[in-house]
């Protein structure tokens, strides 16, 4: 009798390693399949009678990555508007909480004006029309979605940021303005 329960408990032990590696598997084949699709991301912007979107999708180009941005706003002033991804995924109490222009390097320098338009965070401007509507689309090759050195969903996140006035594209003092001047609506950027 006691030596039948033995091959019983062998038996039973067997059945409970094979049931272990089949449930093992199940998530690496699922994490390998989504690993092959792009990486998105997406912002929705909100300023003082301003409402908008921003789509990010990273994309592998050669041997490196770029991140597909699209941008559609409603409710700016005409004319042209400067935008930048900024270093904090943070739009509150206000838009001063994004903190400068993302520039994570090890010599980096988020200062939105001093060291612009160097920034990794810099992007064209956007062109709004007589109605008020706006629609920008830019690839980058100074960002990623996926970790790394220069991943947007870093520690503390990132936000895109929406100016006033038209970002001049060149280097001024701090405080200057040249990258555009005051913050009139922002986004936090999320995953998706
Ligand atoms: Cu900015």
């Amino acid at each position: 009798m006691q030596h039948r329960f033995m091959i019983a408990g062998a038996m039973v032990l067997v059945g409970a390693v094979v049931a272990a590696l089949g449930q093992a598997q199940k998530p690496a084949s699922s994490a390998a399949t989504s690993s092959t699709g792009n990486i998105r991301g997406h912002a929705d912007i909100k300023g003082d009678q301003v409402t908008g979107r921003a789509e990010f999708v990273e994309e592998q180009q050669g041997a490196g990555k770029v991140v597909q941005i699209t941008l559609t706003v409603t409710g700016l002033k005409p004319g042209q508007h400067g935008v930048h991804l900024h270093a904090v995924g943070k739009c509150t109490p206000d838009f001063t909480a994004a903190g400068g222009h993302f520039d994570p390097g090890p010599a980096g320098n988020p200062d939105p004006d001093a060291n612009h338009p160097f920034h990794m965070g810099d992007l064209p401007n956007l062109q709004v029309d007589a109605k008020g509507r706006g629609t920008m689309k830019a690839v980058t090759s100074r960002v990623t979605l996926s970790p790394g050195p220069l991943s947007l969903f870093d520690a503390d996140g990132s936000a895109i940021i929406i100016h006033g006035n038209p970002d001049q594209m060149t280097t001024g003092e701090p405080k200057s303005g040249v990258s555009g001047g005051p913050r009139v609506a922002c986004g936090v950027i999320e995953k998706r």
